[in-house]
């Protein structure tokens, strides 16, 4: 059995703790994909002192030359998609056409931030005094803790890893204990692009590890994607040590379909947003709210595509949806079956696991549609992260919108409609971070902000320009040189 190291201070480590977790395919419980450590304090303490350290040099780096490192991590990603894309499916399951498109994520991220490196804009404005220049820059914030998921085990650390970097800050990172190995990836190829030591490090272990580095009081800011309940308890300790914090948390997407929507177009969506990532998304379809004159259609279309796609190990080329990240979320899957079943909500497909030959092996759960759902239903408030999709009827546009936003979460949304002022009123009255029209609320693009409101986020967002908004403050600075006092708000309001 491969044992795996930390990445600390540009060395490969063994654990001070000297404890291991073994981690195993989700397709394949029986594939075991290494020992990977299970950190404790002092390796958290190892890995912040050396990105503190490193912190010193790294900040007056030229900003371009750190952009030239990255650029060429987006290339190692590139040389490396295949390759990676089957550890990832490996270790988390979704299929390699997947996984390669997450890799293809981080490379758009690796060569958006480094060209960032060289725009990094402040701005000048005029000063109320004579003689007087008044500017400001970007500046790193320090030692940056990111604490990701599993679903996109290489996206979305590079989300915040990438542009954190091109900032001028340094990183702890703590990939889910359930894709470590993606993690070991990720810090090979910084290392290998060249990364001076201390800049970059990883510490693996299990969720409690998590909280040692974000309550470390040499860690300035934390970068975390996860659930709502853990992220909330992060910003607590993060309010109460006053570090920054970007919280990227749950979420209860809908789409709405109306009636004069393209249905075809309109299955295919939801199709893709419900069970591409075998529904464990952030970004999910978990809702579609359909306008009355083509529920019923709609509910028949969907249906009879869903049962025909087909489940399997996401190594496999014909495999279309893989399996659910274990066996606790597929019990929460049947869970959430029997609970819509008992709040009088009408089972379209699936609501079952999947067990036909090699998948007994694995956590598979079939393709589920529950139809019928209302708002007071659990299925239609609560995130389930996996492949069960709710189905609500709607009178017509308004009463869809306020479905949509019945609902404590607001990351993505989506609507198909021909009409464009409708399109348009949606734009403004969905409350979500991202809507799409007559597109899956599924697909966000590396250089736009990505993010939510409500119970999702806490104000922040990710991707492109707005990303730097979390990695660096503003230092304002005034330039005086009339050669004697200048007293702001006073001396030019003399009566
Ligand atoms: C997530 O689920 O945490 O928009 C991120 C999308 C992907 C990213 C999802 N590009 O669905």
């Amino acid at each position: 059995m491969e044992k795996f190291k930390n990445y600390i201070n540009g060395e490969w480590v063994d654990p001070k703790s000297g404890e291991y977790f073994p981690n195993i395919s989700p397709a394949n419980h029986e594939d075991i994909i290494g020992d990977f450590p299970d950190s404790n304090q002092e390796d958290v303490n190892d890995a912040v002192a050396a990105a503190k350290a490193a912190f010193k040099l790294w900040k007056n780096m030229p900003a371009p030359k750190r952009g030239d490192i990255i650029k060429k991590a987006g290339d190692i990603f590139t040389a490396r998609k295949k390759e990676l894309g089957r550890i990832m499916t490996r270790e988390m399951g979704k299929p390699t056409f997947e996984t390669e498109g997450d890799v293809q994520e981080a490379i758009d991220t690796a060569y958006y931030a480094a060209s960032e490196t060289r725009r990094m804009f402040g701005f000048t404005a005029p000063s109320e005094m004579d003689a007087k220049t008044n500017m400001t820059f970007r500046t790193p914030i320090g030692v940056c803790g990111i604490i990701t998921a599993w679903n996109f085990p290489v996206a979305v650390p590079s989300w915040k890893i990438l542009p954190g970097l091109a900032a001028g800050n340094t990183i702890v990172y703590k990939p889910s204990k359930e894709s470590p190995h993606s993690g070991i990836v990720f810090a090979e190829i910084l290392e290998e692009a060249g990364l001076p030591k201390g800049v970059f490090n990883l510490v693996l272990g299990k969720g409690s590890m998590g909280n040692m580095i974000v309550e470390h009081p040499d860690v300035n800011l934390i970068g975390f994607t996860g659930s709502t309940d853990i992220g909330t308890k992060i910003g607590e300790v993060c309010g109460r040590m006053n570090k920054k914090v970007s919280l990227e948390m749950g979420g209860k997407n809908a789409q709405i379909v109306l009636d004069d929507a393209n249905l075809e177009l309109a299955v295919d969506g939801a199709l893709w947003g419900a069970f591409g990532t075998t529904g464990q998304r952030c970004t999910a379809t978990s809702r579609v709210i359909v306008e009355k004159g083509v529920y019923d259609k709609f509910i028949e279309m969907i249906a009879e595509r869903a049962t025909k796609l087909r489940l399997g190990d996401g190594l496999d080329p014909k495999t279309e949806v893989g399996p659910v990240i274990h066996t606790k979320s597929l019990e929460n899957c049947i869970n959430y079956s029997k609970i819509a079943l008992d709040e009088g909500a009408r089972l379209v497909c699936g609501g079952e696991p999947a067990t036909e030959g090699d998948l007994a092996k694995g956590s598979f759960f079939k393709p589920t549609i529950f139809a019928d759902v209302t708002r007071k239903m659990r299925l239609f408030q609560e995130e389930v992260f996996g492949p069960i999709l709710s189905i609500t009827k709607a009178d017509n546009y308004e009463h869809a919108v306020e479905l949509q936003n019945d609902c404590d979460y607001g990351l993505s949304s989506s609507i198909y409609t021909k009409n464009v002022n409708l399109a348009f009123r949606a734009m403004r009255e969905i409350e979500a971070g991202i809507t799409y029209i007559n597109a899956p609320t599924i697909g966000a693009e590396a250089h736009m902000p990505f993010g939510g409101v409500k119970f999702t986020g806490n104000g922040h967002r990710e991707g492109g320009w707005t990303v730097f908004d979390i990695f660096t403050e503003w230092k304002t600075v005034y330039v005086d040189f009339s050669d004697r006092l200048q007293r702001a708000q006073i001396d030019n309001y003399d009566e």
